[in-house]
């Protein structure tokens, strides 16, 4: 197989979420971050697609009742270790997932079951990891943070803040390598966008003009910790790789179509060989950082008024009814529909034995 080496060359070249921008001219900006926008894209299509909201809407709603079901079978007991809910980001991986091609690689970190089910793993086998049955992706043996699917080009759920960039960054770099028009989507949060190894992934990135873009998923807190208490730079993530020449775009990570609108850009720019984008997603999650945590660190007016302004399920269904695209009795259809795959998945979660005592010795690295 003709295989090209890349060769190394020096480059030719807050507090809620969001307020409205063109993508367009944030892009602009982007490319020269000097008098940088603090402001997130917004979508400017103008035409209302109806079968595209539909599918927007039932994605994101499976995303969610997936998580409030995760929820209640831990607080039963049924769910051990860690397990980090996506309620409120659902718009960031779905319309992510809108944009790219089927090949195109997912990366993430241990909020990852939105990812997993947009990418079209099946529910059962997402819920069933959780519960620590055989049934689940990794036979019950690695839990709401390890779970991959190479089929659906999955490649984790990883519990190390940060560790999924390098991977990620090494997967554009195969794609590279082999040839393939191929993209890797990494993302990472807000708190994990301090870590030494982002940088010289992104060092690396913009040195090869690796087919990565990176999106942060700015959801305003690292465990306790606010983005302005930990940022040195305050909000404008988006501009971590201005130091390397990477373009990058604050996008509004609570609608759906600016997501998608963004991360087309951004993976247009990747995939035509001009090297790695950044997005940064202000987005916002509502439960606590884990289901340990009791999210003392802000009040619950602050959560109120995101889920009240700004929730991304609400907004599209706002949009399907203000533009008679579907109905009440429609949207109550598709919310039954989603109920039905969810409960499914509990059921098999519950029923799929646990691994036998003898899995205790494989998958296992062995240097003996
Ligand atoms: C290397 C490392 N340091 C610390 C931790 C503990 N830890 C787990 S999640 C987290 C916060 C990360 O926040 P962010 O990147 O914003 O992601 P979010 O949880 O908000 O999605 C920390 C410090 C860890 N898992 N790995
Ligand atoms: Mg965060």
């Amino acid at each position: 197989m003709a295989r090209t080496k890349p060769t190394p060359k020096s480059r030719s070249k807050s507090k809620s979420p969001v307020k409205p921008k063109s993508a367009k001219s944030a892009a602009k900006k982007a490319r020269a971050p000097k008098t940088p926008s603090k402001r997130a894209a917004k979508s400017t299509t103008t035409g209302f697609d109806a079968k595209k909201a539909l599918h927007f809407y039932r994605e994101m709603l499976l995303i969610r009742r997936f998580e409030e079901k995760a929820g209640q079978l831990y607080g039963m007991g049924l769910i051990g270790g860690f397990c980090h809910l996506y309620i409120g980001e659902e718009a960031v991986i779905t319309g992510m997932k809108a944009a790219v091609i089927d090949d195109d690689s997912f990366v993430t970190s241990y909020r990852d079951h939105g990812h997993m089910l947009a990418c079209g793993m099946d529910p059962n086998g997402v819920m069933a990891e959780l519960t620590g049955r055989e049934g689940g992706y990794s036979r019950g043996k690695g839990g709401s943070m390890h779970m991959f699917s190479a089929e659906k080009n999955f490649y984790g759920g990883h519990g190390i803040v940060g560790g999924q960039v390098p991977i990620g960054t090494g997967l554009g770099f195969a794609f590279q390598y082999r040839g393939e028009k191929r993209v890797s989507l990494t993302f990472l949060g807000d708190g994990a966008l301090n870590q030494g190894q982002v940088y010289e992934s992104f060092n690396m990135a913009a040195l090869w003009k690796l087919p990565v873009v990176y999106v942060i998923e700015n959801n305003e807190y690292a465990m306790g910790t606010a983005v302005d208490r930990a940022a040195a730079s305050g909000s404008a993530l988006y501009l971590r790789g201005e130091a390397y020449g990477i373009p990058g775009m604050p996008v509004d990570g609570m609608d759906v179509f600016a997501v998608e609108e963004a991360g087309k850009q951004a993976v247009d720019h990747a995939r035509s060989g001009k090297g790695p984008f950044i997005l940064e997603m202000k987005t916002y999650r509502y439960r606590g950082h884990s289901m340990s945590d009791p999210a003392k660190y802000r009040t619950k007016e602050e959560v109120d008024k995101v889920k009240h302004e700004k929730d991304p399920i609400a907004h599209v269904r706002q949009l399907l009814l203000k533009h008679k695209a579907a109905d009440e009795a429609a949207l109550k259809n598709i919310d039954r529909e989603v109920k039905e795959i969810v409960a499914e998945a509990a059921e098999f979660s519950r029923t799929s034995p646990e691994p036998a005592a003898s899995e205790l010795y494989t998958d296992i690295l062995d240097e003996s």
